[in-house]
């Protein structure tokens, strides 16, 4: 047991003395994590160094502003571990400038609309339904509440992003902004490609690279920073950290406006505990052993997704070449919903989401597919033939209907691979 570790049990050991029921519920969720396969796309295992950083004093303070321009006293600390956040996230990904403070991925969208955008600006995207983010657009969001959204699509044949038709609806709507980044493409995405769109028709261009962050930090996926005028992120997906946000850009002037829509524009004081963990986690990602694990994660996903076309399923655009893929689960069974699906497997420990499909015709609580990303698993060491061996379980789950003795089976399986790969502390 290490320091962090027996620092963990300790805290443990006081939360139960003092709220049993809480304690009981967290100790409950550990082993559920621990004895549970973990595959959604958005979803990672912490090190215990950023869990407890998340978990430290940080929690006690105010800190509105900014270092050195803070409105309470006593941030020395607060500033110099915002700094280090700041300057992490900036050798990470290569680029001048980085606010650590959106406490998540929406919140960083929300100030980066409002830097880069009027109310009522039009603003070009991918909708949820296809693959875009809900604060991309949606209307009940505060995007497409405040915003003229106009949307492009992915082609109905390849359910590829078709660039010549994105340009062609850019021309003719002139948006102000246009959007890319998003939560269940399973492709590259060629931002230099989007970049072109937006200068043709004096737009500028936001990358929400939320889910694939970590790829990029680990140059296993092209960049947005060359050609995005403003990038937004969470910190907890492939990148491996706390729950969070963070906006990137290179572009001075959209810096400043950023600074002054993330504070006082859009929040109040900073989670400064959970910005002493993304210090921390852009400190990981920053050792060369993040580059293998997000070149792993790319490599169990293709093993994994093959494994599934192996046993029949159809996966979204025919395949993956990042952490996730769409899984269509219509040619295995044409029954099957993705609700089915998520509820029968997480009976047998594994752990996913329901999805829809591009042109799906059920609706999103039902869906036709499942979204599986390999993130998680390959924290735990998963390699290619163990995600082969995940293929065959979720098969046999969907395969059966969700028959109970064969969930429990499965279940058994799951809890000895689980002991297998255990959880790294
Ligand atoms: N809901 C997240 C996801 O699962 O992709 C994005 O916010």
């Amino acid at each position: 047991m290490n320091n962090l570790d027996r620092m963990s049990q300790n805290l443990l050991q006081l939360l139960e003395q003092q709220d049993p029921d809480v304690a009981r519920l967290l100790a409950d969720e550990a082993g559920r994590q621990e004895t549970t396969l973990e595959l959604i796309a958005s979803e990672n295992h912490v090190s215990s160094a950023v869990m407890h950083a998340a978990g430290s004093w940080l929690t006690n303070k105010y800190a509105e502003g900014y270092p050195g321009k803070r409105y309470y006293g006593g941030c020395e600390f607060h500033d110099q571990i915002e700094d280090l956040a700041r300057d992490r996230a900036k050798e990470l990904f290569g680029c001048g400038f980085a606010n650590v403070q959106p406490h998540s991925g929406a919140n960083a969208n929300v100030a980066a609309f409002m830097a880069m955008c009027k109310p009522g600006d039009r603003i070009l995207s991918l909708p949820i339904k296809s693959g875009g983010h809900l604060s991309h657009g949606l209307k009940p969001n505060f995007s497409g509440t405040f915003y003229d959204i106009v949307e492009y699509d992915l082609d109905p044949e390849t359910e590829l992003l078709d660039y010549d038709e994105i340009g062609r609806i850019a021309r003719e709507t002139k948006p102000n902004m246009i959007i890319c980044g998003f939560s269940a493409y399973p492709r590259t995405i060629d931002f230099e490609a989007f970049r072109r769109i937006a200068d043709e028709v004096g737009a500028v261009l936001m990358a929400d690279i939320a889910h694939i962050a970590g790829l990029v930090a680990a140059g296993v996926h092209p960049s947005p920073l060359p050609h995005a005028h403003v990038v937004t992120t969470t910190t907890h997906k492939t990148l491996r950290g706390p729950r969070g946000g963070l906006v990137l850009t290179n572009d001075e002037e959209v810096a400043k406006l950023v600074d002054r829509k993330v504070f006082p524009g859009s929040q109040g004081g900073p989670l400064m505990h959970i910005i002493a963990a993304k210090a921390v986690a852009f400190g990981e990602a920053l050792d060369p052993s993040f580059k293998t694990y997000s070149a792993q994660v790319v490599a169990n996903a293709r093993a994994l997704a093959s494994a599934l076309v192996g046993r029949g399923y159809r996966l979204c655009s025919g395949g993956t070449d990042n952490h996730l893929m769409l899984v269509d689960l219509q040619p295995r069974d044409a029954a099957l919903t993705g609700a089915d699906a998520e509820r029968w497997l997480e009976s047998a420990g594994i752990i996913t989401n329901k999805n829809g499909i591009p042109n799906d015709p059920r609706p999103p609580m039902v869906t036709s597919g499942l979204r599986l990303g390999a993130s998680a698993l390959t924290t735990r060491g998963f390699d290619e033939d163990a995600m082969v061996e995940v293929a065959e379980l979720l098969d046999r789950v969907m395969g059966s209907q969700g028959d109970e003795s064969t969930c429990r089976t499965v279940r058994e399986e799951v809890r000895a691979l689980c002991s297998r790969y255990p959880l790294p502390h």
